[in-house]
């Protein structure tokens, strides 16, 4: 794998239940090198654009609403093969199926609220932490 950036966010939910810093040291611990964080609450306008893939949903609306409901914790995250891998130390979307050891298997209970955001992939990576965000 190649050395690449990820963006990383924790959403409202982690913020606010502080788990700001037990997320942040799973990251660290890997080896993984922290190039950017920020303490943002995004508009609702930022939201819809983020999650834009997912505007047909039904929950895409509540989604939209629940990320600019508060802080959320904006990170760019550097190392080899960090975007796959970050997901896979992120869990599955669904903390109900995320397995234990994961980000959200250890710590979500419901996807309405799985506490982080984790890039799909180069172009979305990219994206977003070459952004102002
Ligand atoms: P991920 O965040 O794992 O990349 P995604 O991009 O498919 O997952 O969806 C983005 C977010 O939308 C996800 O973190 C939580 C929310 N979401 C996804 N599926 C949902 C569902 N069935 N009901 C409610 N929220 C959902
Ligand atoms: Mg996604």
């Amino acid at each position: 794998a190649e050395m690449e950036r990820t963006f990383i966010a924790i959403k409202p939910d982690g913020v606010q239940r502080g788990l700001i810093s037990e997320i942040v040291s799973r990251f660290e611990r890997k080896g993984y090198k922290l190039v950017a964080i920020k303490l943002v609450v995004p508009s609702k306008q930022f939201a819809e654009k983020h999650y834009h893939d997912l505007k047909e949903r039904p929950f895409f609306s509540g989604l939209c609403d629940f990320l600019s409901s508060g802080p959320v914790l904006a990170m760019v995250w550097e190392g080899e093969g960090v975007i796959k891998y970050g997901r896979k130390l992120i869990g599955a979307t669904d903390p109900s199926k995320s397995e234990p050891g994961t980000i959200r298997g250890d710590l979500a209970v419901v996807v309405g609220r799985n506490i982080i955001h984790g890039s799909d992939g180069p172009e979305t990576a990219t994206r977003r932490s070459g952004s102002t965000v």
